[in-house]
């Protein structure tokens, strides 16, 4: 089977990134867009593109039956979900190919048991993937829950099965607690998710989140390509990513890629995947679960393997078997990720979405940048603020570190407040260049004044915008020169 066409139906960067790798296969794209994305560069990318309906994600990007009668209209061959939206929605990987179409992506019997957080752990248990000590399936009453807290210790965590990416966990730190805590738990998660499921596992107090990515084919080949460090996190929100890990030994990579592998097979999974692990202080591994798309953070895997994922992922929709074995991959240097939102770091991250006033990318060797924006463009409010994800590609983590902080100073954005002085402080905090932090990094050491400089950076910086406000040019639509000259001279992002 070959792919002709395929429908993207995603936007901004990922839908960017897809398309490019698209047109290197001599695929044709099509872009489906929200009323909010008509002039987005991904639209224009595209050979072809259809408007899906108003800027509600419901209303357009979450919506089934137009996208496959988009794709129906077009003509196409493949869907690519890319990530969020409709990326892991069973109903959706099914009805793709009830419309004779191919989904590229995992089928929908993977996904729903990946879905539940009970069932993957069921599952997982029955191969002897090592799991976080707790429940046997659901609690479904206090004494079940009083039962399982007696054979683990305290604190215990209580986890919606329905749940995920840190909704509808709590901690419970004793006996007296438990009661409220599990009544609570299973009553939120009903009107969270419409499912009370909930387990208890023992709370691992300082972990770190390791994750595996692997890759199937439909022949029974899987492998893993080795592991990403996300534990630089915030509120459950990925801000910086890294491949390899700084405290992951050969043998014990070896260890988790293997068990990645298998809970691959456990569930016949097919596509490119996650799985998800805490790591604790003694570097115990334990399987969370499976997340059964393409993520954002996957370009860190790609520069220090060579491959390209989203290539992959189209041969094995086509039916390819893998054209490597785990024996022909090895890590390349170092790869670090930054996410770039349109947040404000020192006003509690609150989305700051507005106009790309200024927008200059940083360039240079080992240095990639995946958006979704230009300059002049505005950021609108109805999707993630994520402007773009700054990678870079070094010989080890140290040059990583130092391309990271060249590539974040050479980046110009005005308009919009951004996530990037927060990385900076991050990628020179001796607890990040030593490797020695875990899933609370940003609780224990941010603070966001620490954001406010304290030399003439940040007075140029404050200047250059003061001079852009006055001197600025009629709205006219896209700027593409207008007065930007006048603030690259100054180095912002530091801090
Ligand atoms: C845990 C944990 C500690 N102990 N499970 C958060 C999201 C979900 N995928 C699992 N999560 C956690 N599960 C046990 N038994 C701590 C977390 C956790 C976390 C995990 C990964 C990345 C960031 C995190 C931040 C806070 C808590």
């Amino acid at each position: 089977m070959t792919i002709k066409k395929i429908l993207i139906a995603n936007r901004g960067e990922i839908a960017l990134r897809i398309m490019r790798s698209a047109r290197e296969m001599g695929i044709a794209t099509v872009a489906v867009y929200s009323e909010a994305d008509r002039s987005s560069p991904h639209v224009r990318y595209a050979d072809e593109s259809v408007c899906i309906g108003p800027p509600p994600s419901s209303q357009s990007y979450l919506d089934m039956k137009k996208v496959i009668e988009a794709a129906w209209k077009t003509k196409s061959d493949a869907i690519h979900p890319g990530y969020g939206f409709l990326s892991e929605n069973p109903v959706f990987s099914k009805e793709v190919k009830r419309a004779g179409l191919i989904f590229i992506g995992p089928d929908a019997a993977a996904m729903e048991m990946m879905g539940s957080k009970l069932s993957a752990k069921t599952a997982a248990k029955k191969f002897n993937i090592p799991l976080v000590p707790g429940s046997d399936g659901a609690i479904n009453s206090l004494s079940d829950a009083i039962d399982v807290a007696e054979q683990i210790e305290y604190p215990l965590l209580i986890k919606a099965s329905a749940g995920g990416g840190g909704k509808g966990m709590r901690i419970v730190n004793k006996k007296e607690e438990l009661e409220e805590s599990i009544t609570r738990a299973m009553s939120e998660s009903q009107s969270a998710f419409g499912d009370p499921s909930v387990f208890i596992e023992r709370y691992v107090a300082s972990p770190r989140h390791i994750e595996v990515q692997i890759i199937a084919d439909s022949h029974g080949n899987v492998v893993h390509l080795f592991e990403r460090e996300c534990s630089i996190q915030r509120r459950h929100q990925k801000v910086i990513e890294e491949a390899p890990s700084s405290i992951i030994s050969p043998e014990l990579r070896n260890k988790m890629g293997q068990c990645a592998v298998q809970v691959a097979k456990l569930c016949n999974y097919i596509n490119a995947g996650t799985v998800e692990f805490l790591l604790d202080e003694n570097l115990n591994f334990y399987f969370l679960e499976m997340n059964t798309r393409l993520q954002v953070e996957h370009p860190v895997t790609e520069m220090i393997t060579g491959l390209d994922l989203v290539k992959e992922q189209i041969r094995i929709a086509e039916g390819k078997k893998l054209s490597f074995s785990q024996n022909d991959l090895s890590i390349n240097g170092h790869s670090i990720e930054v996410r770039v939102y349109a947040e404000d770091p020192q006003n509690n991250f609150l989305p700051d979405t507005g106009k790309l006033h200024t927008y200059l990318r940083p360039q240079g060797n080992g240095v990639r940048v995946d958006d979704g924006f230009e300059q002049g463009m505005t950021i609108p409010v109805y999707y993630d603020p994520l402007i773009s994800k700054l990678i870079v590609h070094g010989k080890n983590r140290k040059e990583a570190i130092s391309k990271m902080l060249r590539a974040i100073e050479d980046y110009v954005i005005s308009g919009v407040k951004t996530t990037l002085p927060f990385c900076s402080f991050v990628l020179k905090h001796e607890a990040f260049t030593g490797g020695s932090f875990d899933t609370h990094f940003v609780q224990d050491y941010f603070k966001p004044d620490m954001l406010i400089a304290s030399g003439g950076e940040n007075m140029a910086a404050l200047f250059a915008t003061i001079q852009f406000e006055l001197h600025k040019k009629p709205d006219n639509g896209v700027e593409r020169n207008g007065v930007s000259e006048e603030i690259t001279p100054w180095r912002r992002n530091r801090v």
